[in-house]
Order: structure tokens, then C-alpha cells, then sequence
């Protein structure tokens, strides 16, 4: 069997990259170090990278990686970069002024300006690779019509001089639009291919893209047909404001029922037993088979939420990891993974730091980390210290090791009316919806361990305190909401995004397509979440896309 060298400087997720590049039937051996033999034997090599510009070049430094790769590449064996593998070939960024790249080309990545998107773009977008030769041929095998998962905040922003400039050195480029700003997608001159967007979790187009790369299938003839979008829809589809698709994820709450077997279980209003005296947990499913169900459905995304994770000692909980090794093997989109990442003590007293137990989730193969009861912990405090960020808390540790666009906060929201507006602490909402005295004004209080404590703080300083310590992505449920199959909350979802720049997921409510369509319409929510309505089998993740797709909704359709 063929091997295929990985770097592995230990950032983020390479679990899955092995796993996309063992599906395609090849064997991996990760390099850890630049004098390792096997770097010299090496003919495919893959440089995987993922958070911060300067922590991953600094580590290719350390690990003396800089002299062998360039020899490497000079000797004209294949070379991948994937995400900050591809930052890395370029002269610097302005994430990390200081830290100068490998240098193959000649440019500087610059910020995505967030005044008028969410930064970091996070989602699937496509691309445009140049005729060649005025025939439509495309770089290893890169679809025009493929949508591509891109997670990211800096990236090699060009303009048409530069990207004019680069052809001419003979770098054949892939170019894709974030809102307004074009930026540099894929890049391939000779043996050196690299791409900004994750091909191992760009389901089964991104998959081609590793194949191509492996087998150097570097110019694929495209044959003159209308893309799949174009042919099945009759509706005319819509732009987005940023160019990417309607992001739904599906997702699975987690936690083991009264036989001590791990189950998808689903909450109305977050009260997981069966209505009667004594219920039984509700019990919907495996937890892998279900997340590779819905991959093959087309989900955007999988979310696990171990739900009972405040109870013990996570690091114990051998089946949660279990569950996101085995589901990494056969999805390939991204995994996010959330329920007890704090700071605990292990059963014989030694203390597990929260970075320890997001690293164990990384390595087993999660994309994301989502943090629920510590992050109001962490608001509180940074809150009542006069927004003084200690650099300790869960969200400022994983950030640091693994970039923003890793940590998701997991906010629980629960409506409290509010009869009199006037210096009221928190931010307030005019709403449609009178309370139950007439009150027309409410905030959303956060709660913690799973709805079972609530606190004063509002839901809109909490992601602003969380936006500040260095989150990448807020997941925003409403316990109201939560399977009542009764739609979003437009009130709540509104509310937040006035809040802040990085991208927020709507969740809970949604029972048929049509509140996905109307989601989109009434918010800015950067993508949407189902549970029950997936689990329950009322809709499947397929029919909600095409349904949104037949509403004139830009959507990723991709059954594998
Ligand atoms: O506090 O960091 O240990 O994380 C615990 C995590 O578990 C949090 O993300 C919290 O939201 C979640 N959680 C805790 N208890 C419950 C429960 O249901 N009893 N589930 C729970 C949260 C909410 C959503 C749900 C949507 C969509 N589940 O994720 O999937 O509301 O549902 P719907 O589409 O069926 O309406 P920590």
C-alpha cells in the first residue's frame, strides 16, 4: 500500500486528514521532526496546519522542519499544504508580524475585515479556478460547482494585479470571494499544491481533491454540462451576502439512558425523560451511526453534546472520545464536540486542565470544541474584574494552542420578561411577544449545567465577554425553544448578532424545512442547527436542503 507522510506539528485535528487519506486507501506515518529519516523517502508529504500563523511556523522551526522541506520541495516530491500549511508557504501574515513563512511566495496574508461579515469565515464556499488554456480544466480536480469548507481569518487577500502578478511566476491559482474580499483558495506551481480550505472535511468533493493529489492528477478535464444545482432546481438561487452556503448542522445530544448504554437522547425544553412518573431517558439512536447518517444526508456540520458532562470526571468518559474517533473515520465535515471542557480533577486528585481535555477531543478527531457551563464562569469574572482577561480561562488556553475558530461557546438562554426598561443592566429587547403581565421588554438570562442554573447575566454580554476572551463561533439554543418543534427565536438570534462579529449558529425549534427558510430570511444567523426534527426521522437532513434549495436558498448538496 502507497504511504502518505503527514507532518504533525500537533496542531488541531490531523485525525481526520489520516483518516480521509486511509479511506482513499492509502497507509500515513506521521513526521514529527525534520530529521527524520523518513522525510527522505518520502515522495507524497502532506503539511497540515490549523490556528495561528506563528505558532505553527515557530513549530516547524523548532522542529528544525524549514532546510528539509525546502530541500524537499526542490527535489521535486509532491507537496501539500492544507489551511495554515498553505499560510506557511507564504513570506509572513499580519496575525503574526514577526514570524517570516517558508517564503515560496512572494505576499503577505492579511485580517478578512469584519465590519460587514463574520470573522472567522467559517463555511463552505467555492471557488474559481482559471480556464486553462480556454478549455474548462480544473486543478486537481477542484469543481466549480464544489462547495469547499474554509475556516479561517487571515488569508492571502489579493487584488487582480497580484493575482496577474503571481500567474506570470507560473502559480496557477484557485480564487474565492469572502463578501467583497477575493482571496487566494489553492495554489499550485510544479510539485507544490496547497489549499486554504480543509479538503479532509470537505465531504465528498474535497475527498476528490486528496485523491487528485495523490494519484498528481493535476489538470482534470471537465466535460459541458450544467451543474447539479443549476439542472434540479428551477428556482432562481440566491447570493448570499458572503458566498457561503446555508449552513445546517445536525446535532446529537449525547449521554447514557438507565441501562448505562451511550444514547442520542432529545430535551423538550432540555427535560430528556419520557413524560410519565419515573421516565426512561429518551433513547433516539447511536451516536455514530446517527452522525454518519446525517453526513450522508449532507449535514454541514455534526455537533456531539455530552449532556451530562457536569456530573464526573470527563476524562473518564473513554466512550465520548470513543464516539468522535469512530465517527471521524467516515465523516468528513466538521465535528464539534462539547459537554465538560473545564478545568477537573481526575479521580486521583491530579488536576486535567481544560486544554488537556480539548487536546484528547482534537486528537480524537473533533474540529471544534463547544463550551458551555465554564464559559459563563469565565463572562462573570472577566466581567466583574473590568473585563481584566486573566489569559486562564478554558476559551483564552484553546485558542492559544489551536486558534478562535476552535472554541464555540454553547449558550443556554431562557427568556425573562422585564416590566420597567429603565436602567436596566443588561440589553434589553423590545418584543413582539408581550409576557405574561404585558411586559414589552425581555433579555435572555444564561444558565449553566444544562439549564439547571441560572444566572443574572444576559445571553448578549455573555457572547461579547466570550467574543473578547477569544471565541470563534457562538452555538445559541434557547431552553424556551428547545423541542417544541415551533421555530427559531428571530428575537433572540437578532439580538446576538447585533452582539458580535464572529459567526453565531441558530438552534432550537426548528420542527420542518420551512423554519430553516425563514431563519435565514429573519436573521443573519450564520448557520442553523436541527436536532429532534433529524432524530424523531419527521425530515431528513436531504429533504430540509431541498426544500431551502427550492425556496431559492444557496445550499451544499452533497449525498455521498
Ligand atoms: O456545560 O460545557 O458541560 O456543556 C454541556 C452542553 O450540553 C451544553 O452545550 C448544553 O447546551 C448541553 N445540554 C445540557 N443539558 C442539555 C439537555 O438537553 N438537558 N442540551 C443539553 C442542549 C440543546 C441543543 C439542541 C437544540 C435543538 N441541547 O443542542 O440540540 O435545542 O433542538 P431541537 O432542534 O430539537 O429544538 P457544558
Amino acid at each position: 500500500m502507497p504511504i502518505v507522510y503527514i507532518i504533525d506539528v500537533e496542531s488541531g485535528n490531523l485525525r481526520s486528514l489520516q483518516n480521509a487519506v486511509e479511506y482513499l486507501g492509502y497507509e500515513t506515518r506521521f513526521i514529527k521532526h525534520g530529521s527524520d529519516p523518513a522525510l527522505k523517502k518520502a515522495d507524497k508529504l502532506i503539511l497540515p496546519g490549523v490556528g495561528n500563523f506563528g505558532h505553527f511556523v515557530k513549530e516547524l522551526r523548532s522542529r528544525d522542519f524549514f532546510d528539509p522541506l525546502t530541500k524537499y520541495v526542490e527535489s521535486g516530491k509532491s507537496l501539500m499544504g492544507i489551511c495554515v500549511g498553505l499560510q506557511a508557504l507564504f513570506k509572513g501574515s499580519e496575525e503574526s508580524p514577526d514570524v517570516g513563512g517558508l517564503k515560496f511566495i512572494d505576499l503577505r496574508l492579511k485580517k478578512f475585515n469584519d465590519s460587514n461579515k463574520s470573522v472567522p469565515q467559517i463555511g463552505w464556499n467555492c471557488l474559481e479556478v482559471p480556464a486553462l488554456n480556454g478549455k474548462r480544466q480544473t486543478l486537481y480536480d477542484m469543481k466549480p460547482d464544489a462547495r469547499f469548507y474554509f475556516v479561517h481569518s487571515y488569508a492571502a487577500i489579493v487584488n487582480d494585479d497580484q493575482i496577474a502578478e503571481l500567474s506570470s511566476q507560473g502559480w496557477d491559482l484557485a480564487i474565492s470571494k469572502y463578501a467583497d474580499e477575493k482571496f487566494i483558495a489553492a495554489v499550485a506551481k510544479g510539485n507544490i499544491f496547497a489549499t486554504q480550505f480543509h479538503p479532509e472535511k470537505s465531504g465528498a468533493a474535497g475527498l476528490n481533491v486528496i485523491k487528485a493529489f495523490l494519484q498528481q492528477q493535476k489538470v482534470t478535464s471537465l466535460p459541458e454540462t450544467q451543474s447539479q444545482m443549476q439542472e434540479s432546481s428551477s428556482k432562481a438561487i440566491e447570493v448570499t451576502p458572503t458566498g457561503l452556503t446555508r449552513r445546517i448542522i445536525a446535532c446529537l445530544d449525547v449521554r447514557t439512558n438507565d441501562q448505562a448504554d451511550l444514547v442520542v437522547t432529545k430535551g423538550d425544553q432540555y427535560d430528556v425523560r419520557e413524560k410519565r412518573a419515573g421516565g426512561d431517558v429518551k433513547s433516539l439512536g447511536k451516536p455514530v451511526q446517527l452522525a454518519e447518517k446525517y453526513y450522508r444526508q449532507g449535514a454541514d456540520e455534526v455537533t456531539f453534546l455530552n449532556i451530562t458532562s457536569f456530573r464526573n470526571s470527563p476524562i473518564k468518559d473513554q466512550p465520548m472520545l470513543e464516539v468522535l474517533r469512530q465517527a471521524a473515520k467516515t465523516c468528513f465535515v466538521p465535528l464539534t464536540v462539547g459537554g465538560g471542557i473545564k478545568t477537573v480533577l481526575d479521580s486521583d486528585g491530579t488536576e486535567v486542565s481544560a486544554l488537556d481535555i480539548a487536546t484528547l477531543y482534537f486528537r480524537a478527531g473533533a474540529d471544534k470544541v463547544s463550551i458551555g457551563s465554564d464559559s459563563v464562569k469565565a463572562a462573570e469574572e472577566f466581567i466583574a474584574s473590568g473585563e481584566h482577561a486573566t489569559g486562564k480561562t478554558p476559551i483564552e488556553t484553546i485558542s492559544r494552542a489551536y486558534g478562535n475558530q476552535a472554541v464555540v461557546i454553547s449558550v443556554d438562554p431562557k427568556r425573562y420578561y422585564v416590566a420597567d426598561p429603565v436602567n436596566f443592566k443588561y440589553n434589553l429587547i423590545t418584543t413582539a411577544t408581550s409576557g405574561p403581565d404585558g411586559e414589552k421588554y425581555c433579555y435572555y438570562r444564561v444558565t449553566s449545567q444544562g439549564g439547571r442554573k441560572v444566572h443574572e447575566l444576559g445571553a448578549y454580554e455573555l457572547c461579547q465577554a466570550c467574543e473578547k476572551l477569544g471565541a470563534g463561533e457562538i452555538l445559541l439554543n434557547c431552553i424556551d425553544k428547545d423541542g417544541t418543534n415551533s421555530g427559531y427565536d428571530f428575537e433572540l438570534i437578532n439580538q446576538i448578532k447585533s452582539a458580535v462579529r464572529i459567526p453565531v449558529i441558530a438552534s432550537s425549534g426548528a420542527g420542518n424545512p420551512q423554519d430553516f427558510v425563514d431563519v435565514f430570511k429573519n436573521t443573519k444567523a450564520d448557520a442553523a442547527l436541527g436536532a429532534g426534527i433529524f432524530h424523531r426521522g419527521e425530515y431528513t437532513v436531504t429533504q430540509v436542503k431541498r426544500y431551502m434549495r427550492d425556496h431559492g436558498m444557496l445550499v451544499r448538496i452533497d449525498e455521498t
